[in-house]
């Protein structure tokens, strides 16, 4: 039975597949071939866009040797289960997959390409996944948590699977959210926050129902789903009297709880784990290691095929501040790097991409460059708790692939060390544009693409969400999409905290601007500006001694000021306010001026965007309009406050004269 395509509860924007996508597909005459539950997915969209737009679909070939415009169908055995080829000959477009994940996303293909999937003849192309994980983790909390709310950093509402303390009744807006990731390649879902409170810890076990019922809806998309659980689970929800990992009763504890979860979710995904991290319990606790405490939930999950994503997420959270020498950005690589080769075979570490936490600009991990015998997964932040908050315009494509095409050994880049997958921190929620700023779903496209294809250009990226999402865009409104969202992260760079050094943000919720704000805290995010200078001195020489836990050439490089990229400079080092950058600037006159130009650039994505009223539906664009005056409003706040700090604290003018308050 062809798998009806979801129905949208009114009001919901349609994101990235509204039916207009299906135009070219959906004129046709169909044949699909093979069967299997995501056969049917595939068959159902097809259907729906032949309904609309006049095509036929058929399941087997008519004896009579009718043709067809387009032949999906399973059949090709060294594609995996993810990989699609498609060919165009005699008038007719075929695709075949071994796999249906494979021929979901080969019709995918077909609806990004529109016509030309139909137009001349083309030669066989085959597509598959550079990285098997592409992976969402919300950080969902089933009961509204006292002071993070229901979604932990969410700026979209309130969650897509939990309301009202339990998993929602009514699935169908979660189906179709399955159904959005898999247009745009994402194969997993992690359903709940990695922060596990008392609530959520029982979704392990006595509600698993719960778990169940959303992987079902999942399914048919190729999305498997994933469960954060409490390193404590034995103690608190198994009434043992401890969760130390070598413990032959708690290992039965977890081989036992697992061996329930496969019997509710056969083909669960695995576990997500954030341990002795900002408080989450850890094997710390029993004078165990990391990879003991991994590999014993690796061992739980290893006879189901299952994977433990063991977070690298780990620091000191309560360090004195007063103490220069300490340094939170060397914590990931101190902690794990003696691991390496310790853990399991499906045992992941999930390492963010900076050494810090999500800012605007980090250097990027040099973890991921030192653990050749792990498996790794790299996590970014699609949810924009540092840049932005969805209020802001800031598309992180190119960020992202900075950071995925970055090589820390010329061997390597990042997409490739990445063989645990790449995970981003969702950004949707059951707000009605899905990602609160309609714009921000180009951060969740993007990111599934860059999954799929580490090393495709994100400009490329941009422009296939904006043709998905506006199909019969005219071309002054795909030019102003494109124009408000490439080079808005470097615009909001511009205006925040400047060349790498962080930080300077509301402490708690980490929306606007705080000079200080965590300047004398225990959390490790300092930016030590002082009369006669800023930044972090990590310098081997003189300072924390983390440039040095980058290969060569990088550690040569991050050592010394002179050699320095700019946008890292206070990242790597102190240095006064005259000290001049490559570009030929002042430190300090680069600070005005970036943050003059970040709010033009602001401005003048206001009036491009205000020029596509005509164009663009009412609601989506008024919503978008609101958030323009948010994000101007903001950044004239960052503005006068960056700048005024620096010009009380170092005496020097603007060379241009421009107020500074
Ligand atoms: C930080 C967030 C915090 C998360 C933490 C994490 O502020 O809410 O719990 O990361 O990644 O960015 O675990």
């Amino acid at each position: 039975m062809p798998l009806p395509v979801p129905a949208l509860p009114e009001g919901v924007d349609p994101a990235w597949l509204p039916p207009a996508a299906f135009r070219a597909v959906g004129g046709r005459r169909t044949l699909i071939r093979g069967s299997g539950p995501l056969v049917e997915t595939v068959h159902g969209e097809v259907a729906e866009a032949c309904r609309r737009f006049g095509g036929r679909v058929v399941r087997e070939a008519r004896p009579d040797g009718a043709t067809y415009d387009l032949v999906l169908g399973l059949g090709a055995d060294d594609l995996g289960d993810e990989g699609f080829s498609c060919a165009r000959a005699d008038g007719t477009t075929t695709v075949t997959a071994s796999g249906g994940r494979g021929l979901l996303y080969g019709l995918f293909h077909v609806v990004r390409l529109g016509e030309a999937a139909f137009t001349g003849g083309w030669a066989r192309q085959t597509h598959r996944p550079a990285l098997d994980l592409r992976m969402l983790d919300h950080w969902d909390n089933v009961a509204v948590h006292p002071v993070m709310g229901q979604v932990e950093r969410g700026y979209a509402g309130g969650s897509l699977f939990w309301a009202d303390g339990r998993a929602r009744g009514d699935l169908e807006r979660v189906r179709a959210y399955g159904r959005l990731l898999a247009a745009c390649g994402i194969n997993a879902v992690a359903v709940n926050n990695v922060n596990v409170h008392e609530t959520e810890a029982h979704l392990l076990t006595d509600r698993i129902h719960e778990v169940a019922a959303i992987a079902d809806v999942l399914r048919p998309y190729g999305v498997a789903t994933h469960l954060s659980v409490s390193f404590a689970a034995p103690v608190v929800l198994g009434g043992l009297p401890t969760a130390d990992p070598l413990d032959e009763a708690v290992r039965d504890w977890w081989g036992e709880a697992t061996r329930r979860v496969y019997e509710a979710i056969p083909d669960f995904g695995g576990y997500v784990v954030k341990a002795d991290s900002e408080g989450q319990p850890g094997p710390f606790a029993y004078g165990r290691s990391h990879a003991e405490g991994a590999n014993m939930l690796a061992a739980a999950l290893e006879p189901f095929g299952g994977t433990v994503h063991w977070r690298a997420f780990v620091y000191n959270h309560r360090q004195d501040w007063r103490d220069r020498t300490t340094d939170r950005a060397r914590a990931a690589y101190d902690h794990f790097v003696p691991l390496d080769g310790e853990f399991a075979a499906n045992a992941v570490l999930q390492v963010k991409h900076g050494p810090m936490d999500f800012q605007v600009r980090e250097p990027v991990s040099p973890l991921i460059g030192a653990m050749p015998r792990t498996r790794l997964a790299v996590e970014v932040q699609a949810t924009q708790e540092y840049t932005g908050q969805q209020r802001h315009v800031c598309w992180l494509g190119p960020m992202w692939s900075e950071v995925l095409r970055f090589r820390h050994e010329p061997e390597a880049s990042v997409g490739e060390r990445a063989r645990g997958g790449l995970v981003a921190v969702s950004n949707a929620g059951d707000d009605p544009f899905w990602t609160g700023h309609p714009l921000a779903q180009a951060n969740l496209y993007t990111f599934g693409r860059l999954a799929w294809r580490p090393d495709a250009d994100p400009c490329e990226v941009l422009d296939e969400w904006i043709g998905l999402t506006f199909p019969e865009a005219p071309e002054r409104l795909s030019d102003g999409l494109h124009a408000a969202l490439d080079g808005s992260w470097r615009t909001y760079e511009k205006y925040t905290a400047p060349l790498g050094v962080g930080w300077m943000v509301q402490p708690g919720h980490h929306y606007g601007p705080s000079v200080d704000g965590y300047e004398y805290s225990p959390w490790g995010t300092y930016h030590f500006a002082d009369r006669d200078g800023i930044g972090v001195d990590r310098s081997v020489a003189s300072g924390t001694g983390y440039a040095g836990q980058y290969a060569k050439p990088w550690a040569e490089l991050y050592e010394s000021p002179d050699t320095c990229p700019d946008e890292l400079l206070l990242f790597f080092h102190h240095v006064s306010y005259g000290h001049t950058l490559h570009s030929g600037k002042a430190v300090i006159q680069h600070i005005y001026d970036t943050h003059f130009e970040g709010v033009a650039e602001v401005e003048e994505a206001r009036r491009v965007w205000a020029g596509l009223a005509d164009l663009v539906e009412p609601g989506r664009h008024a919503r978008v309009a609101e958030r323009y005056e948010e994000q101007l409003r903001s950044a004239r706040e960052w503005r006068d406050q960056i700048n005024s700090y620096f010009f009380r604290k170092s005496g020097v003018p603007d060379e241009r004269g421009r107020r500074i308050y």
